[in-house]
């Protein structure tokens, strides 16, 4: 009489491998969706990355019209966002995508102790001090430091993070009073 019994495990198990396999399609979805709609909104050809990728996004609101209509420094509230906000210690590349329309980039700074993203002191420039940066991606299409990210277009950087707390900014004059930082914390 152990054949109710197995039939219901029997039920159950296949449920359960139902439900297994259905939660893995929607994260392997989702995983090709996010990396399929940000690598498609950049123009540029970006190369295998080392270590752990994480995928930065630039934005600012308003269209191209704004340019015109007031330049880089008038771009209204603008965000740098990480597609996480932990990583394990060791070989970090990091994917800058202007999904924006103006120029951005990516700084990558250590956050004191004790210390919030958001509230560094602002010099006259309307940029916060570098010093200590670990790494940038501000060339367009390119590895490393340049001329800024064109919008549509991606930049990146590879560095090693030690444990702690960091602070991911775009420091282009304006843009970190305007909300470009998020934080990132090692492991
Ligand atoms: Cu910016």
């Amino acid at each position: 009489m152990t054949s109710p019994h197995k039939k219901t495990v029997g039920v159950l198990l296949a449920a359960a491998v139902l439900a297994a396999v259905s939660v893995l399609a929607v994260a392997g979805a989702g995983g090709a969706f996010n990396r399929g709609s940000w690598r498609g909104r950049t123009s540029c050809a970006v190369p295998a990355l080392p270590g752990v990728v994480l995928d930065a996004t630039l934005v600012n609101m308003g269209g191209p019209m704004m340019q015109g209509a007031g330049g880089s420094m008038s771009g209204g509230m603008m965000r740098l966002s990480l597609d996480r906000n932990t990583v394990a210690a060791g070989q970090v590349s990091f994917l800058a995508i202007n999904a924006g329309s103006v120029n951005h980039e990516l700084v990558v700074l250590p956050l004191p102790i004790g210390q919030v993203v958001g509230t560094r002191a602002i010099g006259a420039d309307a940029k916060i001090d570098e010093t200590g940066s670990i790494g940038e991606a501000s060339s367009t299409c390119g590895e490393g430091s340049g001329q800024g990210i064109a919008p549509g277009a991606s930049s990146w950087v590879t560095v090693t993070l030690a444990p702690g707390r960091y602070e991911v900014v775009c420091n282009l004059a304006g843009h970190y009073a305007a909300g470009m930082y998020a934080q990132l914390t090692v492991t």
